[in-house]
């Protein structure tokens, strides 16, 4: 089966999606995200310019050789923009092959391992009131698992805070918003947030926190013992991780189970982190950590030392990378958990999916593929516009990580 054809096609349905779409001389045809939020146009130029024409000619069924080609043959390994351009290309291999052999992708990597995807949503708010009635009306909906995110006094723009329940976008036209932050308020602010939650619901349901990036590894170390008692399952990038040896000192602080991992592109950003069991969850997920192919060896590290998968699932990562990754999730022995954060009605009809939600769950049918297609005609009617992520500074302008 030979690649006839690649294009990129960018579409924005409320917020930017990459999409690569590949197609072959039978008549099959698979698509993979390559979506990388507020730097979309350079994945789509390292596309077009550098990829596509090498994928023209090759026998599409050759997925991992062209998965070494596009990484060993760049001779530059790596990188956000690089490693989301490989995932594309290997998502729409994968997704051929799988249509090809008349299976979902899941059935090819070796069948399921359950019935059933557990997700969590994100409930926000802009205080602690706010932010418990949201977990309630989660609740309402069947999830199991709820992140939780709330304002701060004196934090403006804390991280987390949507501007509508259930379709958080944190992206804004042309320039970035510039967000306030504040350590202390906020590390004494959080676990209030959370007794007032395990006050109101009890312990039967899961509650998760995403720290963002924003805590060096003692305060972090002091934010995880301080949410001992509401039991967490998941602490989220409470540092930012290029220094995986820091995570160290966060451990020998707190038994709060920990998840890093949402920025990473390869395996080497994780290796330690993974190998001394300083996290319990790696969140590196298909598009932006090399594809199907890179994930099945990050997963098969994690396996070895009981750390489990909790893939990235903002809704700046397009239902084409959501359809991979649950197929990755009903296969993979150590899965943890998936974030699901719903996509707008004009994003799923871009992108007509398999895959649905109920009580706590997403589920997948035996579509062949990824059990994902992108509607070029309704894509072509939301043209790019640009966007770019908040910033954070400290109260004397200092930057700091949003
Ligand atoms: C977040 C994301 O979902 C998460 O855990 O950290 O909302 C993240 O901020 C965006 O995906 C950035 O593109
Ligand atoms: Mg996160």
């Amino acid at each position: 089966m030979k690649i006839t054809a690649a294009r990129v096609i960018v579409t924005c349905p409320g917020r930017n999606f990459v999409t690569l779409k590949i197609e072959t001389d039978q008549g099959v045809y698979g698509i993979g995200d390559a979506t990388l939020n507020g730097r979309e146009k350079a994945v789509v130029a390292y596309l077009e310019d550098h990829v596509v024409p090498l994928l023209i000619g090759r026998d599409a069924s050759r997925i991992e050789d062209i998965w070494q080609l596009l990484y060993r043959g760049a001779y530059w390994r790596r990188g956000p923009i690089t490693m989301s351009a490989i995932s594309a290309v290997d998502v729409a291999l994968w997704d051929i092959k799988g249509k090809a052999a008349g299976m979902p992708v899941y059935q090819l990597l070796g069948g399921a391992s359950r019935d059933k995807v557990l997700v969590y949503g994100h409930a926000n708010g802009a205080d602690i009131e706010e932010t418990a009635d949201a977990v309630g009306r989660y609740i309402d909906l069947g999830y199991k698992a709820i992140r939780a995110q709330s304002g701060i006094p004196g934090v403006k723009g804390a991280y987390g805070v949507g501007r509508g329940d259930l379709y958080y976008e944190p992206a804004d036209d042309a320039l970035p918003t510039e967000t306030l932050w504040n350590t202390s308020a906020y590390l004494d602010f959080a676990p209030k947030l959370f007794a007032r939650i395990r006050d109101e619901y009890g312990m039967g349901v899961e509650l998760l926190h995403d720290v963002h990036h924003r805590l060096t590894p003692i305060e972090a170390g002091r934010l995880g013992k301080s949410l001992e008692p509401y039991r967490l399952f998941w602490m989220e990038d409470c540092t930012p991780a290029e220094n995986q040896e820091a995570l160290r000192l966060v451990r020998q602080h707190t038994v709060t189970p920990l998840a890093i991992g949402e920025i990473f592109n390869s395996i080497h950003d994780c290796r330690q982190l993974i190998s001394e069991q300083l996290i319990d969850y790696i969140r590196a997920t298909i598009v932006h950590a090399g594809g199907i192919t890179h994930l099945r060896q990050i997963a098969g590290l994690a396996a070895l030392y009981q750390v489990r998968t909790g893939f990235h699932g903002a809704t700046d990562l397009s239902p084409a990378c959501m359809g991979a990754a649950l197929n990755f999730d009903m296969w993979v022995p150590n899965f943890g958990i998936q974030e699901y954060m719903r996509h707008t009605p004009e994003t799923d009809a871009v992108f007509p999916h398999s895959y649905h939600f109920d009580d706590g769950y997403l589920h997948l049918d035996d579509t062949p593929g990824i059990g994902v297609d992108i509607d070029e005609q309704l894509a072509a009617k939301y043209p790019y516009s640009p966007k770019q992520l908040p910033i954070a500074r400290l109260e004397d302008g200092t930057m700091w990580n949003w």
